[in-house]
């Protein structure tokens, strides 16, 4: 009862629509309470015997106390008790963030992986099928009419509140934020879930959230990381799963020509290069030179293929049908890619060395 109404004090705390909120702010609540009960004790005890013990005349003495051990145990041991209460009480709900099981349920299931960039001054979204929805082209999406909100609105009411990045996230599905940093640090923080993780450059910081109120929330960036470090504000957007289905149709436009050889090569840095090479080299696969376009490429059956398009891409989805000669006990992991990213890729391995799209400078 107490704690409703100290949490309908304006503002004090954002809305709980995360299910980490909860344990969060009993936390919080259980420390405020504690501090709201010290503070009243002991400053109404100090005033009371500030009241109590004022020198009656100029020649009264202080008695000369030095200590008392029963006062001593108790005002030490009780703290400590109080503390420790508070480091379990907040461990546990800090483990539950850091846990997937806590978020995905013991039989796993599904999520949905979304990746965060953070750079001086705004957050970059990537989507699954890698469209990045970035400060400049925010919502730029086809088939606007076909939705509830307006895509518009939202950016021209954004941009009045500084608004700078968008992400839009199914209700009561687990996400999990693969994050890095383009520059210095971040810190990506959302308010209403309670959550929030630094961000730091070459490093893959993961954190999860389940989401369950929609509605619209904002994200922030909670580490001083420059000047305008104000304006790393995204608007946060929780629908309801059909929603959330038909915003990702609408994303679904493919880069311009002019960009996907480089979100190929890109693909290829994330995915591919650990295991295969562009300079002959063997890796833990074999070399992508020259591969594109060879003929009487060897098997390890002892039967050759001409390499195209179609051995490519089986190599990609079904790796282990067909074996290149030298690797066959090596494994390669099937990959996870849909057909946006396949075409990319098959840009880049036709020609690793350069963009076929750049013009040849004229020099
Ligand atoms: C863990 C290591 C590993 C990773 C990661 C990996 N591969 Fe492979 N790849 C192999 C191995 C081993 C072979 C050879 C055996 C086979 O074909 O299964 C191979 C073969 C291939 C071939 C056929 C090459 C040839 O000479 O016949 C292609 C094409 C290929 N991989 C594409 C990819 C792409 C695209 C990615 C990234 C999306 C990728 N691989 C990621 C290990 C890997
Ligand atoms: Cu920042």
């Amino acid at each position: 009862m107490l704690n409703n109404t100290l949490a309908m004090l304006p503002e004090l705390l954002p809305p709980e629509a995360s299910t980490f909120a909860k344990d969060t702010d009993s936390t919080f609540m259980f420390i405020t309470w504690v501090c709201i009960f010290f503070f009243v004790l002991i400053v109404g005890l100090m005033t009371y015997f500030v009241v109590k013990y004022k020198r009656k005349s100029e020649d009264e003495v202080t008695p000369n106390i030095s200590h008392n051990l029963f006062l001593e145990i108790i005002w030490s041991v009780v703290p400590i008790i109080l503390v420790l209460f508070m480091f379990y009480w907040g461990y546990v709900a800090y483990a539950k963030m850091m846990d997937p099981v806590a978020v995905l349920g013991e039989d796993g299931g599904e999520h949905i992986d979304l990746y965060v960039n953070g750079k001086q001054w705004s957050w970059d979204i990537t989507y699954p099928g890698g469209f990045t929805i970035n400060s400049k082209d925010s919502l730029k999406m086809k088939n606007e009419e076909e939705f509830t909100w307006s895509p518009k609105e939202l950016i021209s009411e954004g941009k009045e509140n500084n608004i700078t990045s968008y992400m839009t996230v199914p209700v009561n599905v687990p996400v999990r934020l693969s994050m890095t940093s383009n520059d210095v640090i971040h810190s990506f923080a959302v308010p209403a879930f309670r959550i929030k993780k630094d961000v730091i450059l070459n490093r893959n910081a993961i954190i999860w959230f389940k989401a369950t109120k929609p509605g619209l929330y904002i994200y922030t960036c909670n580490e001083m990381c420059g000047i305008d470090h104000g304006h790393m504000i995204g608007y946060l957007r929780v629908v309801e799963q059909d929603e959330y289905d038909k915003f990702m149709k609408a994303l679904d436009v493919p880069l311009p020509p002019e960009k996907q050889w480089a979100a190929g090569k890109k693909l290829y840095l994330n995915s591919c290069s650990a295991c295969h090479s562009l300079d002959g080299s063997p890796r833990v696969g074999p070399s992508w030179k020259g591969l594109y376009g060879k003929k009487g490429h060897k098997m390890v059956d002892g039967s050759t293929v001409d390499v195209d398009d179609d051995y490519i891409r089986e190599s990609i989805l079904n790796p282990n049908a067909k074996k290149a000669e030298g690797f066959g006990a090596a494994v390669m992991p099937i990959q996870k890619l849909n057909e946006k990213q396949l075409s990319y890729l098959m840009q880049f391995i036709k020609s690793p060395d350069k963009d076929p799209n750049t013009k040849p400078e004229n020099k």
